[in-house]
């Protein structure tokens, strides 16, 4: 069957699972939040990347369904973690480009915090920065409308995009997340690190909470504490893990 088709029966037939990857307070060592990342599972195939499926879906518009989904569950998994006495955390959603953009999104957003009683500060979006670009009025407001909500917005993927610094001062967020790339060999390049101290220091300046993403070995957690990182996320703490598995680790605390 096509790909396409798959997802549709995927969808309707619970193949969708969402893990979770901790995010870390730098100073503190303890859980603050967690990345929500979708996993397929197909009978047939296994495990399928969401690199491989989720173009697909924002190609065919299944990532609408698919998206409100992941909003759903991952809220209703926070809830009952709250529900349990678990410390609260902060869950991010990514949100691809086609689901931003469309009218639904606040709806959607709308419909899953009354669902499930979560507190909106307990949700944050992660976004692109070449999803704001095109139209950088309607995405202010479409992000205005958002933050409205009392739900956090981070920008994913930091650095990477083509938006100008200049925009950043318009846009109405509360994350920034450097991406990846930046951590990788911010031990071992002096430019890199001063690019990822510049993102840090321009975070602060503006009050914005900072996210270094792609941390896998104690010398990337030792520079982002030295240098006023907030939150980290990375392989050195865990890998994205089902809900069972990430519960476990806040009971550890990490
Ligand atoms: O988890 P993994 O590294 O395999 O993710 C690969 C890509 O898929 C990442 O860019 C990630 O942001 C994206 N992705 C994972 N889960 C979701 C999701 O629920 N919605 C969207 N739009 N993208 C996701
Ligand atoms: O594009 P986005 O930032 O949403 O992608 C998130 C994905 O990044 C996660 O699904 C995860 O698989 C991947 N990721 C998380 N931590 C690390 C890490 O420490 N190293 C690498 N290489 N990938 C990571
Ligand atoms: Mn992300
Ligand atoms: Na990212």
């Amino acid at each position: 069957l096509e790909l396409e088709t798959r997802m549709r029966r995927a969808l309707a037939q619970d193949e969708f699972v969402v893990y979770y990857q901790p995010k870390v307070s730098a100073d503190a060592d303890t859980i603050v939040g967690a990345e929500a990342l979708i996993r397929w599972m197909d009978p047939e195939r296994g495990m399928v990347s969401p690199g491989e499926f989720i173009p697909v879906a924002e190609e065919s518009g299944q990532i609408e369904a698919i998206g409100n989904w992941v909003l759903l569950h991952s809220c209703l998994q926070n809830k009952a973690w709250q529900e349990a006495g678990l410390t609260p955390i902060k869950v991010s959603v990514n949100v691809s480009a086609r689901q931003f953009h469309s009218r639904a999104l606040l709806d959607s957003v709308v419909q899953v915090l009354e669902q499930t009683g979560l507190d909106p500060k307990w949700l944050e979006l992660e976004i692109t920065e070449s999803m704001l670009m095109n139209d950088v009025d309607t995405a202010v407001r479409k992000m205005k409308a958002l933050r409205d909500l009392g739900i956090g917005l981070s920008i994913d993927d930091f650095g990477t995009g083509y938006s100008s610094l200049s925009y950043l001062g318009r846009f109405p967020i509360t994350t920034l997340k450097i991406d990846r790339a930046f951590i990788a060999d911010v031990d071992t390049n002096p430019k890199t690190a001063e690019i990822a101290r510049a993102i840090i220091g321009l975070s602060r300046g503006l009050n914005l909470e900072v996210v270094a993403e792609g941390a896998e070995i104690e010398a990337h957690i030792s520079f982002l504490r030295d240098n006023g990182c907030d939150t980290v996320q990375g392989f050195y703490y865990s890998r994205p893990v089902a809900a069972g598995e990430f519960e476990k680790m806040m009971r550890q605390k990490v």
